[in-house]
């Protein structure tokens, strides 16, 4: 009797029709070559802003991995694992069709790697891990419209994550997002540091990682920045917002007060169109796509209304004139 549902599923998989083959998706290959490369390091003023498109239809990612200190909140010097020495890592900017040229070179103290969740690609080809000393090189065509996450997929995740490795892609839908907006980048993100002995630096506590009780929640790598720097939006413009939540545990539950979502993308994603939403529910390793005008000049606060989180950080104030 036991053997049943599995004789039912058997027979269910080999009536439904099969999947569409997914023929125009190139193989992925990956070549790891001895030395490093330059790359130039990423200012953490841009974290906000998507890049534009490049000209032409291949997307160069040069990406240095880096143990730099970084401030994650007021008095917090953080030891982090970065992309290009900067948490999160650059925002990437594609649009479907075009191939994504990866260039990872590791001049970090460990080994690291990195999982693109806008590709198609074998994790243990694309996604493996690089010694220190060592460059990856892979190319993806980007096949899906969407805010997606970049990370570290070295084990222990948590870890790779909890310390900083992790960043934006977003790829167009082949005919862009639709009306001109005001565009904003944001990923959120959680940190658990805990003092280094003898130091005023702090590094990532794995127990309290794996706890989930976070000590700083941040947009964009700083707890509180756009509090101290409100972004300036403009009254009746619309204003577009792509929102990934790194986690690595929290999920988000973005919100703007003062006003409604007039459309949202779960994923970012055209096809999974939502319509005045109040709160935007981002997983971790997810992302949305959501676009909000103002009627009058004021502040509005953004946050996650999970609010422990909020006050621990994730808070900042669109400025609007
Ligand atoms: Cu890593």
């Amino acid at each position: 009797m036991r053997q049943l549902p599995i004789l039912a599923a058997l027979a269910i998989a080999l009536i439904s029709p099969a999947a569409a083959p997914a023929a125009t998706v190139p193989p992925v290959t990956a070549q790891v070559t001895d030395g490093t490369v330059p790359v130039a390091p990423t200012d953490p003023a841009t974290l906000d802003r998507l890049p534009p498109l490049p000209r032409g239809h291949t997307v160069y990612v040069r990406l240095a991995l880096i143990d730099k200190v970084v401030e994650v909140a007021p008095g917090i010097k953080y030891r982090a694992w970065t992309f290009n020495g900067a948490v999160p890592g650059p925002v990437i900017h594609a649009r479907v069709g075009d191939t994504v040229d990866v260039t990872l070179t590791n001049t970090a103290s460990m080994g690291h790697s990195i999982d693109f969740h806008a590709a198609l690609a074998p994790p243990n080809i694309a996604y493996q891990t690089i010694e220190p000393g060592k460059t990856l090189h892979f190319a993806w065509v980007a096949t899906s419209p969407g805010a997606f996450l970049y990370h570290c997929g070295t084990p222990p995740v948590l870890a790779h994550i909890s310390n900083g490795m992790y960043g934006a892609i977003i790829i167009d839908p082949a005919a862009g997002w639709g009306r001109a907006a005001q565009s904003f980048v944001f990923v959120q993100s959680e940190f658990y540091p805990k003092r280094v002995a003898d130091s005023d630096e702090y590094e990532g506590d794995l127990e309290k990682m794996l706890s989930g009780v976070a000590q700083v929640v941040d947009f964009n790598g700083d707890a509180f920045r756009y509090m101290m720097k409100p972004l300036h939006i403009a009254v009746g413009t619309p204003v577009r917002v792509f929102v990934i939540d790194a986690g690595p545990s929290h999920f988000s539950a973005f919100h703007i007060v003062g006003t409604l979502f007039e459309r949202a993308y779960v994923d970012g994603n055209p096809a999974n169109l939502l319509r005045g939403m109040q709160t935007l529910a981002i997983p971790p390793g997810g992302g949305t796509v959501a676009e909000f005008t103002v009627h009058q000049a004021g502040k509005y606060p953004f946050v996650t209304h999970a609010f422990g989180d909020a006050d621990a950080g994730a808070l900042g104030i669109f400025d609007a004139h």
